[in-house]
């Protein structure tokens, strides 16, 4: 199939921290699976990382690691287009168009801005950017006229908010924008913390063992999962009971890695302990982690290799996004600049 005919697929990762097991089963493991079935935009999203406060020195260096990290967990930058979102003017330029045309009401009914605004101390301190975080998100995904945007379970509602943005635009302006699907992985779409597992796993949760990092460590991988909250059933079973939820974690994960049915999971761990199950989380997960980590420490010790594919996606999106901008501008009625 040409590139041409084929579907178009945009998403990315905040450059905010560590990337977590939560960030590859939820994203990286299924734009993997898509990377030969559909024209595919992989970005890395440091304008939303700024919505909270960045280390500038910090920033730079994982915005680096998470491309990296893209290309370790299997994406083939000779398929896909892979790029550093600030990279591309448009998507600042497109987002603030939007912006224009969002009402506040729809953004004050985010979740993802209530939890991270109710996580910042100072009132006085939340950016209007978090506020904005779903415009720009809704320029990422418009400029490339993505027809599916494969994410995890958490951001299902900032792609509804997409689809009446583009809506309210393509009904004042004639059709402009694709209206894009969300694409939820069937497996391991929301990966909770190991510490916690009503919350989701999270990079920016400082706490010790409440996530596993890709870069972790075998010992650290074992360490955070045997410490991982169960309860006091014993039984090894998928099931919606927030008590139970730490063990549908941990088989969640167990499914995901190892490509068993929920079935063949719960088959594999009948009548055998907490103990096992969690032993047999550390081994897929550090069968998963090992691999991808050796590809990872060769591609950040090549000299130009990254920055080369870097500077070749942000070509190849600005080409792609700035025809959506041009044609944006137009409809809205600004001045072709000579
Ligand atoms: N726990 C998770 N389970 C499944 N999917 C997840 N994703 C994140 N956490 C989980 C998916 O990863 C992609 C990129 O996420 P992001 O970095 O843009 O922002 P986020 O969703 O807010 O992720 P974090 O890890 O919680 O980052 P911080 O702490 O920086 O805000 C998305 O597709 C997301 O669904």
């Amino acid at each position: 199939m040409s590139e041409i005919s084929k579907k178009r697929v945009l998403s990315g990762i905040q450059p905010s921290g560590n990337l977590t097991l939560g960030n590859y089963l939820g994203a990286l493991k299924q734009w993997v699976e898509e990377q030969a079935t559909f024209d595919c935009y992989f970005c890395v999203v440091d304008l939303h990382a700024i919505t909270v406060q960045q280390d500038p020195i910090e920033l730079r260096k994982k915005t680096r690691e998470v491309a990296a990290l893209y290309i370790a967990c299997g994406l083939d930058p000779e398929k896909v287009t892979i790029f550093v979102q600030s990279h591309v003017s448009a998507h600042s330029e497109l987002a603030w168009i939007l912006t224009c045309f969002a009402p506040i009401g729809w953004l004050n009914r985010m979740t993802q801005f209530k939890d991270k605004a109710a996580k910042q101390q100072q009132q006085d301190s939340i950016s209007s950017g978090l506020l904005n975080y779903p415009t720009l998100m809704a320029a990422d995904i418009l400029l490339y006229q993505a027809h599916a945007v494969p994410v995890g379970d958490d951001q299902r509602q900032h792609l509804e908010y997409t689809r009446d943005i583009a809506q309210r635009f393509n009904h004042i302006y004639g059709e402009t924008f694709v209206i894009p699907e969300v694409m939820i992985p069937k497996a391991g779409a929301r990966i909770m913390g190991l510490d916690n597992p009503l919350s989701k796993m999270s990079k920016s949760e400082a706490s010790d063992n409440h996530a596993i990092y890709l870069l972790d460590e075998p010992n650290r991988v074992k360490k955070a999962i045997m410490r991982a909250v169960t309860d006091s059933s014993g039984e090894i079973l998928f099931s919606d009971n927030p008590e139970r939820a730490g063990v549908s974690n941990l088989l969640t994960i167990y499914q995901s890695l190892s490509g068993l049915s929920k079935d063949e999971t719960q088959e594999h761990f009948a009548g055998k302990g907490y103990g096992d199950l969690k032993r047999g989380v550390v081994d897929v997960v550090n069968a998963t982690l090992d691999p991808l980590q050796k590809r990872y420490n060769q591609i950040i010790s090549e000299t130009g290799y990254l920055d080369a594919i870097l500077a070749n996606g942000a070509e190849k999106a600005r080409e792609r996004a700035n025809r959506t901008l041009r044609e944006v501008q137009d409809k809205v009625g600004f001045l072709a600049a000579r």
